[in-house]
């Protein structure tokens, strides 16, 4: 039985337009979330090298590492790591069971926290979350004090210690959050970009996974400096769109921006899975009630949509999001259904195990809302779904117009 656990929250992350306007973003990530909480809960694990995972791994050498504390990333041990590997790494690690309830319980206090704040805020996972201090901070000094209040605040209702990045975008505040943990806050504006981005690792770019990392270095890159200080066009000369991507994301550039309730131009949910769904059947039901929530929030919300996303992370940090689009706006939920199962399907066998799944609609209009409501009730809900018919439904001609958008490892 996998000792699952889920998580929603609204991908309001949209492009924005004006560019010029600078912004102050907060990254927060909680640090070796499951790990700190255990240790909490039990002093004596402090300053040991702690696992959390599958208790009997010792006995049937099964399962994969949760997380562990920093006494045990010495030995090399990290989230995603099979448990097998991780003993032989570090034989003296003590393994602690996981406790979902409690760390969904720390990590709600934290998120609540925040949202006292009033400013933009976009919750990113179990234990991270973005804000967008613009309407609050002038300059990056009151950000900096805000930053030192919000980590004290967080030590004194939930015990934790988290890592704070602060940054002009989403992607370089979420960058700075991990390049001081744990307990850091770390700073960076355009000024200091070159000296952030000296020798680290390609890897510390969201985005970028193991696969991605070693086609670059076939190229050459290994660190950001080195993108950093290449030409846009020679970086496109070089990967192609990815090319630019890295150069505006390394410069400060790429726009996103928290979108307010109320503006979103996406609906989605996503489940975050502490451990692995388990077989590909179950994986497909957990989807298939995730289609459900974000179905139900389109309607409820009255719009209609052209196109279905569906979203994989595996242990480990790979992700993969896939697109499908229609020619014209529906709500009908059995071609919606249809269209993110065909997406989904052929990464739910991925040996490296889910750990979160997701669901959204974009491209969205405003409905009338009679009409929304009569098609949410007369239209077929099969209960279940079947697996064959759907392998089948993918071999026949595509009756729909396929748009797929290629996740950042299959750009090269
Ligand atoms: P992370 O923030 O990636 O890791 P962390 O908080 O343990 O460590 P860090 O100090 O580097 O931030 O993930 C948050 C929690 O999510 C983590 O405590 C356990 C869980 N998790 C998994 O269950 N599987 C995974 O593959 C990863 C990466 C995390
Ligand atoms: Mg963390």
């Amino acid at each position: 039985m996998s000792n699952f656990s889920y998580e929603e929250f609204n991908v309001d992350e949209e492009e924005y337009d004006n560019e010029n306007e600078s912004r102050i973003n907060l990254h927060l990530d909680i640090d070796y979330f499951f790990a700190q909480v255990e240790i909490l809960k039990n002093p004596e694990l402090k300053g040991k090298p702690v696992i959390v995972g599958h208790t009997e791994a010792r006995k049937d050498g099964r399962g994969v590492v949760l997380t562990c504390s920093y006494e045990a990333r010495v030995f090399g041990v990290h989230s995603g790591l099979a448990m097998k590997i991780a003993l032989d790494r570090c034989p003296d690690a003590i393994i602690v069971k996981s406790d979902y309830q409690e760390y969904k319980e720390r990590s709600n206090k934290i998120m609540n926290i925040l949202r006292n704040l009033e400013v933009p805020m976009r919750q990113a996972g179990i234990d991270e979350v973005y804000l967008d201090l613009t309407p609050i901070c002038d300059d990056y000094q009151q950000a900096v004090k805000l930053a030192a209040d919000i980590k004290q605040e967080i030590i004194d209702e939930v015990q934790l210690t988290v890592s704070i990045g602060i940054a002009p975008t989403l992607k370089l505040a979420k960058i700075g959050s991990d390049y001081n943990k744990p307990d850091g806050v770390t700073i960076i504006t355009h000024n200091t970009l070159e000296s952030i981005f000296d020798k680290l690792a390609l890897t510390k770019i969201p985005g970028i996974g193991k696969k991605t990392a070693e086609r670059l270095k076939k190229k050459g890159f290994v660190t950001c400096d080195q993108i950093f200080h290449r030409s846009k066009s020679d970086l496109i000369n070089l990967l192609g769109s990815s090319g630019e991507y890295f150069y505006r994301l390394v410069h400060g550039e790429t726009t996103n921006r928290i979108v307010p309730r109320g503006e979103r131009k996406s609906v989605s949910h996503s489940r975050t899975f502490v451990g692995d769904p388990g077989d590909i059947e179950r994986s497909m039901e957990y989807f298939d009630k995730l289609f459900d929530s974000t179905y139900e929030t389109l309607i409820k919300e009255e719009f209609s949509t052209k196109t279905v996303t569906a979203t994989v992370r595996f242990n480990g940090f790979d992700t993969i999001t896939r697109s499908q689009s229609i020619p014209h706006y529906t709500t009908e939920r059995a071609t919606l259904r249809s269209m993110a199962f065909q997406l989904i399907e052929p990464h739910l066998s991925d040996e490296r195990g889910i750990r979160l799944l997701g669901v959204g609609f974009s491209n969205l209009k405003k409905r009338d809302a009679l009409q929304t409501s009569l098609d949410f009730f007369t239209e077929d809900m099969p209960e279940k779904i079947d697996i064959e018919s759907l392998r089948a439904e993918r071999t026949k001609p595509e009756v729909i117009e396929v748009e797929e958008e290629p996740s950042l490892d299959d750009y090269f």
